[in-house]
Order: structure tokens, then sequence, then C-alpha cells
């Protein structure tokens, strides 16, 4: 039994345009996870990462006729709103959720690959830094930094993070890292493409929190 195989994304079209309510759906699996992690540290993350998916949702369920894609809301918005745009309601939101999905991707693929620290094979502290500098420290100020070093030491052993990955069936690691494989190939060119998106429109902003 494998969480990921359970909510993988789907095959995207030629044109890569991202199925608002599909994603909106996949997404969704994302935060309960954190309550698998076992610190507290995690609820703050959690609930991040729940209010961008409410926010999008909410944008969504306006008009799902209008909001087929993600695309289709986030230039709506930028005929809504063309002075706070980007920074401004679902745009806004999936400009960070995104990051945050990158995190896991890279996280997961960094497991996927082998990578670890030799001296502690069953901590997964240098997968969570690589994802950390890659997809969310730029945006963070010296605050959000520190949150980030608390959650380092808190994040579960790699048996443990696998374990929860199964359900919490005991599974042999090698079994694990094939289902993530699996996992990472749809969920990567959808993230991808989000990205894509945002870089396309225009609508990627830098500043830090
Ligand atoms: C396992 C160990 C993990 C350690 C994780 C360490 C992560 C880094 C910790 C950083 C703390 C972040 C705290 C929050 C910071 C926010 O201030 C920041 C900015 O927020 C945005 C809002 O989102 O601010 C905007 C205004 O400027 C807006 O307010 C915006 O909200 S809006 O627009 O909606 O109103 N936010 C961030 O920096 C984003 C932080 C994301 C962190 C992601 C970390 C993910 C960790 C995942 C670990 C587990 C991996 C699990 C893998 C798979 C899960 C399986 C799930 C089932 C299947 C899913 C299918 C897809």
């Amino acid at each position: 039994m494998s969480l990921l195989l359970d909510n993988q994304f789907k095959e995207l079209p030629p044109d890569k345009a991202i199925d608002t309510k599909l994603f909106l759906e996949t997404v969704s699996h994302i935060p309960s996870f954190f309550d698998c992690l076992g610190s507290n540290v995690f609820s703050v993350i959690k609930s991040d990462i729940n209010g961008n998916i409410v926010k999008i949702k909410a944008v969504y369920l306006k008009d799902p006729a209008k909001y087929v894609t993600l695309q289709d809301i986030v230039e709506a918005e930028r005929e809504a709103h063309p002075a706070e745009w980007p920074k401004v309601g679902a745009t806004l939101a999936l400009m960070w959720l995104k990051r945050g999905l990158r995190f896991i991707q890279i996280l997961l693929q960094s497991l996927a690959d082998g990578e670890r620290d030799e001296e502690n094979p069953n901590l997964i502290r240098v997968n969570v830094t690589k994802a950390y500098e890659q997809a969310l420290k730029k945006y963070h100020g010296w605050l959000v930094q520190k949150i980030f070093i608390v959650a380092l030491h808190a994040a579960p052993y790699k048996s443990n993070f696998l374990k929860a990955l199964s359900k919490g069936e005991e599974v042999k690691e090698e079994d694990c890292l094939a289902n993530v494989r699996q996992f990472l190939v749809t969920y990567t060119v959808t993230v991808d493409a989000v990205y894509d998106m945002y870089s396309n429109l225009n609508a990627e902003l830098d500043y830090t929190v």
C-alpha cells in the first residue's frame, strides 16, 4: 500500500494545461500527511499549505466552468486585479504552494537517488536541507529560516518517514523507494508545468517573508 501511488497526478495533455479540479483533489491529501510526522512543529507548515489550497479552491468553486485550468484562474486574476497582480488571490496562493510542492519533489527525488549521510544513514537531514536550499530558502528571511532549523531537527527518521508513506505498513526500503520513483514521474511533470506557467506569464515574485 502506498500513499503516494494512491494519490498520483494524472498525465498532462500535450499543451501541459493543468486541470484545476484534479490538481486540487490530489494536493488536498498533503496536509493530513503532516499529522504522521510526529511533531507539532509541522502544524505551521500544514496550516500554510492548507491555506493555499483552500484559497485556490474558493476561487475555483466560484465558477468551475470558467476556471477549468489553473492558468484560467491566474489569467482571470491578472485581468481583474491589474494593480496588485500577481500578489493577489489564488495567484499568490499557487505561487507559494508550488514552492512547497517543489520542496517535496526534491526531497523525494533525493531519497530515491539514494543520497544520504553515510555516518547517519537513517536520518533524512541531508535530503531535507537540499530540498530547502533549492526550493524555499531564498524566499525566507532569518526568522523563517530559524523555523526551518527547528523543523529539520524534528524531521522523522528515514525508516519512519518511509513507513508513513506506506500508510503505516512495514515495507522494505527499496520497495518504498520504487513507489516514490513511480510517483515522481507525473508529479515532477506537473510541478514543472506550474513553474513554467508562472515564468511564461511573468507571475513569479522573489520577495522574502
Ligand atoms: C520531513 C521534514 C520536513 C521539514 C520541512 C521544513 C520545511 C521548511 C519550513 C519553513 C517554515 C514555513 C512556515 C511558513 C512560512 C510562510 O510564511 C511562507 C509564506 O507564506 C505565504 C502564504 O502561503 O505568504 C503569503 C504572503 O506573503 C501568503 O499569505 C500565502 O498564503 S495565501 O496566498 O494562500 O493566502 N510559506 C512558505 O514558505 C511555504 C512553506 C512550504 C513548506 C513545505 C514543506 C513541505 C514539507 C513536506 C514534508 C513531507 C513530504 C511528504 C511527501 C509526500 C506527502 C504525501 C502526501 C499524499 C500525496 C500527495 C499528492 C500530491
